[in-house]
């Protein structure tokens, strides 16, 4: 028979949400993975490992049937049993710990594996009915978001494709190259054009590898940086009073403030020498035309939304917004404005259920009364779609409380990940080209459905078949649970004022983009008062809003070297996984190599260090060892280790994130990936 070509979309966390055309080979195989050439913004291009994805979806790893434990937790020894077997196990023990325990002692938890809307949120759907404990999201967003939106309202802006008319480039805290390969494009789109790129990065990442000017700023001094940057601004008549008298809360008390933050105040907090901000500082000042993209990278410390602000103000002061190819983008995420009612079950959500913070599993389950928000202890987790043994910061702790034996766990997964070795029960799950979703993307302004292709292999079923059936099993009343997920889609769509779902297959999506007054705020912010805001409303951004500064600055709140922890950690996506998926993939695996940390060359000189050799790196929660790596681009006292490998990897079996720390950032928690002081240690042998 012959291949045929079919339209879907990649459902992993990232940016991009690709629309891709598969290679069908049969009823239960593909072939290649291409972009589709119908997005402007993706533009036919798709990462490598997706391309690839044949690799993953037939790899021979994949869960198949439903696993019961044998073995101690964490031995990954299990047997086959049935689906009916698995439901009424998990079924009598999930009723019976609500009998005994309440229901908050039953924790559903979830991120973003898929990022499609049914089966991602949909587990949500099931805590809302029966008044489980409800989950924080704060892996990912919680510090970027509340950061972007102090000043601008709301999470939307500009085009990307603007990028090809811009003269400046600024890409700050994002490894485009590696993250988000097509806003790496229409940058160089742009360079091509005559513009300048300009990175902000703690290393010399691909992107950087790319760019004009690099400037390598200390991990967690972003808010210094844009200070001295727009005290130059302001000292050099670069700033646009007409724009800032219009449009700004307070530009006069903002410059006043601003009088101190000299370039040669801020060298000394975030190592960029004083003469390389002015030069980055006239460049910004000498065009209208410059586009700022910001990542999550730079928000993933303790002050990490502060710092989002402080550098989300650099286009108000210039006036950049107004121009096309000028302003700035953290994401689209707000253009969709879906009503999630029939998805999530808001309807049916109770009133004063505890809500837990993710990033603080491990002290949740190791029982931690201050993590616990006054209710009771968690006797059972419900996993979809995260992997938070690999993930979630202060891992030792995480691993901890998944070794309890009272903890009954149920790990819904397409492989035997770190989590899923943990759980009692590990039921087989769909990949996206298996099953129905509806999906929307944060790097463009496009509303996707990705319709099934192919059969799933053995017995695997989607989160939502799974969550349908539980819900009967435990009485949990809802309308979505009688709905199929495309039903849930179409419904999605209808209510939210969009056109159906087969309107949207056959045109490749549905674009959300508003006219050019509207993604440039010339018609005013998304703030109350419709300015942009230099002082923002920290706290009603979150309870612990109030105590942040009210203007950007330096705020010493990281966890800074000392003389015992003299080194700067940082974290970063690496290019061949995404997070911890991809891990499983043998190319992805290949390219990666092996766990490395970059040291800067002068620093492995005076350890007297060379490439390969084996370093421990570590602090207060443990340590790691090894392979040290000799870079040059970095502050000397930033170390850097890419990616998220599975704890095996690493030779003693204790992945990265037992080095990060779980305390929350501001003013809404997140976890703080790359605010962590270590120590550099060569082994005796
Ligand atoms: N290949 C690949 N792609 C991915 C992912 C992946 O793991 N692999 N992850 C996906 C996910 S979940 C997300 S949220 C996005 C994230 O994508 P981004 O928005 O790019 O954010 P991060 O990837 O966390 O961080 C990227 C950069 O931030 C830098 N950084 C760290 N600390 C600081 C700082 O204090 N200041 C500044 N200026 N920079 C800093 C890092 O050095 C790194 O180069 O990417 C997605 N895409
Ligand atoms: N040190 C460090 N840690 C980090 C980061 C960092 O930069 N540094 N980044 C953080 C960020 S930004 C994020 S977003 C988190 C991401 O954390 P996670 O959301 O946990 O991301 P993944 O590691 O990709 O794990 C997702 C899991 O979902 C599974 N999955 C995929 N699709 C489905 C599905 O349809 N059904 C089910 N049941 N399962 C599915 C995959 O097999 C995979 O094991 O990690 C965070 N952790
Ligand atoms: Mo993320």
């Amino acid at each position: 028979m012959c291949s045929e070509i079919v339209k879907s979309v990649c459902p992993h966390d990232c940016p991009s949400v690709c629309p891709v055309e598969v290679e069908k080979l049969n009823s239960q195989m593909i072939g290649k993975v291409n972009g589709s050439k119908d997005n402007p913004f993706t533009n036919g291009l798709v990462c490598g490992k997706v391309a690839r994805y044949a690799e993953r979806i037939h790899h021979e790893d994949r869960l198949l049937y439903p696993l019961k434990r044998v073995g101690a937790k964490g031995r990954g020894k299990f047997e086959r049993i049935s689906w009916d077997d698995a439901y009424r196990e998990i079924a009598e023990r999930l009723n019976q710990t609500e009998q005994v325990f309440g229901a908050e002692a039953i924790w559903p938890f979830y991120y973003a594996g898929t990022m499609g809307h049914v089966m991602r949120d949909g587990i949500n759907r099931l805590t809302h009915a029966k008044g489980y404990s409800q989950m924080q999201g704060t892996y990912c967003v919680a510090l970027s978001g509340p950061g972007w939106e102090a000043g601008i309202g709301s999470k939307r802006g500009p085009n990307v494709l603007e990028m090809e008319k811009s003269d400046l480039i600024v890409i700050w805290g994002l490894n485009a190259v590696s993250s988000q390969i097509h806003l790496m494009t229409h940058a160089l789109k742009g360079v091509k054009n005559g513009a300048k790129l300009v990175v902000v990065d703690p290393y010399k990442n691909k992107t950087a590898d790319k760019a004009h000017l690099h400037l390598a700023v200390r991990p967690g001094t972003d808010g210094a940086l844009a200070c001295a940057v727009m005290h130059v601004l302001f000292k050099e008549g670069f700033a646009d009073f007409d724009y800032l008298e219009k449009y700004t809360d307070c530009p006069t008390e903002f410059e006043q403030h601003l009088k101190d933050k000299t370039p040669e105040w801020a060298e000394e907090i975030t190592g960029v020498p004083a003469h390389t901000i002015e030069a980055f500082a006239r460049l910004y000042g000498s065009t209208k035309k410059s586009f700022l993209r910001v990542g999550h990278g730079m928000t993933r410390s303790r002050n990490g939304a502060h710092n989002m602000h402080a550098v989300s103000c650099l286009p108000a002061i210039t006036g950049a917004w107004a121009h096309e190819g000028g302003g700035a983008l953290y994401g689209q995420g707000d253009l969709a404005k879906l009503d999630m009612t029939m998805i999530k079950g808001t309807d049916v959500a109770k009133p004063d259920v505890r809500t837990l913070d993710q990033s603080r599993i491990g002290e949740i389950l190791c029982g931690r009364t201050e993590a616990l928000a006054g209710g009771p202890q968690v006797k059972a987790l419900f996993i979809q779609n995260t992997n938070p043994l690999s993930v979630a910061p202060n891992s030792e702790a995480v691993r901890q409380g998944f070794a309890r034996d009272d903890l009954f766990t149920i790990v819904h997964e397409q492989f035997m990940t770190e989590t899923a070795k943990y759980a009692d029960i590990v039921l087989p799950a769909t990949m996206f080209l298996e099953h129905d979703d509806l999906y929307t993307a944060s790097a463009h302004g496009t509303l996707q459905v990705g319709k099934k292709v192919v059969d799933a292999p053995g017995e695997c079923k989607s989160n939502h078949e799974v969550l349908c059936e539980l819900a009967k099993r435990l009485g949990a009343d809802h309308e979505g649970f009688d709905q199929t997920a495309l039903e849930l889609v179409e419904e999605t769509l209808q209510v939210s004022g969009y056109p159906t779902v087969d309107d949207l297959v056959e045109k490749t999506g549905h674009d959300l983009y508003p006219d050019f007054e509207t993604s440039h705020f010339i018609n005013g912010f998304d703030t109350p008062d419709k300015k942009f805001h230099f002082k923002p409303d920290w706290a009603a951004l979150g309870p612990k809003g109030k105590d942040m500064p009210i203007f950007p600055d330096h705020w010493d709140v990281i966890d800074e070297k000392t003389d015992e922890k003299p080194f700067r950690l940082i974290t970063p996506p690496s290019q061949n996984f995404l997070n911890s998926t991809f891990t499983e993939t043998k190319t992805s695996r290949i390219k990666e190599r092996c766990p490395e940390v970059l040291i800067h060359t002068r620093i492995m000189r005076k350890m007297g260090l060379v490439d390969g050799d084996l370093i421990r790196i570590g602090n207060e929660r443990g340590s790691v060892l090894l392979n040290a790596i000799g870079v040059k681009g970095q502050h000397e006292d930033t170390v850097v280790i890419e990616g998220i490998w599975p704890a095996d990897s690493f030779i003693e079996g204790r992945g990265i994130n037992s080095l990060t720390s779980s305390e929350p950032g501001y003013p809404n928690n997140g976890a703080v990936f790359h605010d962590t002081s270590v120590w550099l240690r060569v082994d005796e042998v």
